[in-house]
């Protein structure tokens, strides 16, 4: 005798709640939501402005003393996306930070990877394993995973940098090591070490091996990098990022750090991208000049020193409509998304490779 429909009914429903008893998920209820065809990202399109960021991080220099404990004096960018997470995209930290004259910033070291991006002043430093780093504008600066750093200020005018890190990965890995160094600030060994050795073009010496991961250049300076976007900037670029170089290891060919691609791109006068999406999120901070990119439909309108947020396979495309080259220093995740094979991008095929505008991101 075939069971009546509310009895299977009954069944079933006691079948679900008593997987739900034992820590059990039938994949059967849940498969649209763990397989969606393509990435469903929390992750939001987003622009911070450099008036905001510079005011507050110079109030954060006359309100908080950089100490033990604190460590830091970092106002990081929070995605609003994310309910909360300590994070700018899914895998990136972002953030400005600020050291003043006489300052330095205690030495520790950290199982997440950071990136320095010098956005105002100079004589400054990152003391890195001992190579004190001297920085300027423009200058990238590496602090690889579990390397030694502190921070100072030798100028009589405060410094603020980008910083980024791989954090919120690495906090996701459950992965997060922290240690103080046992004094303020570590022993300078040498000063600007690794440029010495590594920093001639596309030469390096001989005698230097790879030590496992650690990049061998940790400070990519600002005027060779731009030199070298003027010589190309002459001819014909990408369709889709204009004038775009990746910072490389000097030793590897590949990316400077493991979880963190770093990139600097001119986008032209007059030069309005195709659209593209990519499986990689990105944080750019815009270095120079002033224009716009539309995300996923969204205009963002943009000028020197604001940071912009492109999430996971959001299309997006650059445009500079003034006279004036705009430059944009970006770090993006894709070095991961390439290591693990799950690298992809798509091209936007409509419309002349152009999206429909249907808004502009007012904050
Ligand atoms: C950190 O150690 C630095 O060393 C900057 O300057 C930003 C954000 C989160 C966690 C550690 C630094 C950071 C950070």
């Amino acid at each position: 005798m075939s069971k009546s429909a509310p009895d299977t009914e009954r069944e079933l429903n006691d079948f679900y709640r008593e997987a739900d008893q034992r820590h059990l998920i039938p994949l059967w209820k849940v498969t649209a939501r763990l397989l969606p065809a393509e990435p469903q990202t929390k992750v939001l399109p987003y622009l911070w402005k450099w008036p905001d960021l510079r005011r507050m991080a110079n109030r954060a220099g006359d309100l908080v003393p950089i100490e033990r404990g604190g460590e830091r004096r970092v106002l990081g960018l929070i995605n609003p996306g994310l309910g909360g997470k300590y994070a700018a995209t899914h895998t990136l930290w972002a953030a400005v930070q600020i050291v003043k004259p006489g300052e330095i910033a205690p030495c520790h070291r950290h199982t997440a990877a950071a990136i320095r991006f010098i956005i105002e002043g100079d004589r400054s430093y990152t003391n890195v394993n001992g190579d004190k780093c001297m920085m300027s504008r423009g200058d990238l600066v590496l602090t690889p995973n579990w390397s030694w750093h502190d921070h100072g200020c030798e100028s009589d005018q405060p410094m603020i940098w980008m910083d980024g890190l791989d954090l919120p990965l690495v906090g996701d890995l459950d992965a997060v090591f922290f240690e103080p160094y046992p004094t303020h600030a570590h022993p300078v060994a040498q000063i600007n070490d690794s440029e010495r050795k590594f920093s001639g073009p596309h030469l390096k010496p001989t005698w230097e091996k790879p030590e496992g991961r650690y990049p061998p250049l940790l400070n990519y300076k600002w005027e060779p990098t731009y030199q070298a976007l003027k010589k190309i900037g002459e001819g014909a670029a990408s369709p889709f990022d204009d004038v775009c170089f990746q910072y490389l290891n000097p030793h590897t060919g590949g990316p400077v750090l493991p979880t963190i691609g770093c990139y600097i791109q001119m986008i032209r006068p007059g030069i309005y991208t195709r659209a593209h999406r990519q499986v990689n999120s990105a944080v750019y901070h815009v270095f120079e000049g002033r224009g716009y990119s539309v995300i996923n439909g969204t205009r963002f309108d943009w000028e020197r020193g604001d940071f912009f947020v492109v999430p996971p396979w959001a299309w997006h495309e650059h445009a500079n409509e003034g006279k004036e080259e705009a430059i944009l220093f970006s770090i993006q995740d894709t070095p991961v998304m390439e290591v693990l094979g799950l690298y992809r991008e798509q091209v936007y095929e409509e419309n002349g490779g152009h999206q429909k505008v249907t808004g502009k991101f007012e904050g």
